[in-house]
């Protein structure tokens, strides 16, 4: 055979799950650390539930990509896991699903395994989604799920700092009502208000246009430019708050 009808039929079986995202929909990508359970029990000291130091090596992960290549206009961090909302033009690597799963799972694991000196693995999931409906539910499904994880990781914790085994706290917890969990942290002198936003609603990277004053070299005149500069929000709003602000994200 020759080369270039093997290179076809090889070609073929290559391409078979090829997938695009059409430009027709939004693109988000979703990377979630690899058995981080254990990566932040066993092989790292870390506060409990929550420590800054993790957030702040999952952030400076998230500038890294934004600052790069891919096209990015929003992301979304909560626990492990990131998600990235691409502007709606991009065009990087013709859309293959492929290649936005294999780059993005390889750069997060590199960077962040940089940020906290040991080896930790990403996967990376691509989502499309039709409207700007569809990314407001993503942002704000996300968002709860962030919530939900938070009260349950302080009650679990307080629970074991009680006395509770393990075991035992994840039990009790498995099927106790969301306000159930409420009540039980108040019981443990803990009120929503007292835990930090970022821990309950997760934390944000976008872009932001600034003004800044400059001197233009040709003219020696003063000048305004304007840059687009990242800025992250530690404090976000919720609710229907949330999916405004998210629309707003939306370039
Ligand atoms: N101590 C501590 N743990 C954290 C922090 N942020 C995330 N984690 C832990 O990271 C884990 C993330 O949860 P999952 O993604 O569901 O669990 P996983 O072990 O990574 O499992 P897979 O994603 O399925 O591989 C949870 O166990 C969290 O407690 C933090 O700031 N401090
Ligand atoms: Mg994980």
């Amino acid at each position: 055979m020759k080369f270039d009808e093997f290179d076809k039929k090889m070609r073929k079986f290559e391409e078979s799950l090829d997938q695009v995202i059409p430009s027709t929909s939004f693109m988000v990508a979703r990377l979630d650390g690899k058995g981080f359970t254990k990566l932040t029990k066993k092989d790292m000291v870390l506060e409990k539930p929550f420590d800054i130091r993790f957030r702040d090596a999952v952030i400076n992960t998230i500038k890294y990509l934004m600052n790069g290549y891919f096209q990015i206009a929003y992301a979304y961090n909560e626990s492990d896991e990131i998600s990235l909302l691409f502007k709606s033009n991009a065009d990087k690597f013709g859309r293959k699903v492929r290649k936005y799963n294999s780059i993005l799972a390889a750069e997060t694991s590199v960077h962040f395994s940089q940020q906290i000196a040991q080896n930790a693995i990403f996967d990376c999931r691509m989502i499309a989604l039709p409207d700007i409906e569809a990314v407001q539910d993503y942002f704000a499904w996300r968002q709860t799920d962030s919530n939900r994880n938070s009260v349950l990781a302080h009650c679990y914790y307080k629970l074991v700092a009680d006395g509770k085994t393990p075991q035992e706290a994840a039990a009790y917890l498995r099927n106790l009502p969301f306000r159930d969990k409420v009540q039980l942290l108040a019981h443990f002198g803990m009120e929503l208000n007292d835990i930090p936003k970022w821990q309950l609603y997760g934390s944000a990277v976008y872009w932001q246009e600034n003004i800044k004053q400059g001197l233009n070299p040709a003219t020696h005149t003063s000048q305004q430019t304007l840059r687009h500069t990242l800025t992250v929000n530690y404090d976000l709003p919720v609710g229907e708050e949330y999916r405004r602000f998210i629309t707003r994200q939306i370039t």
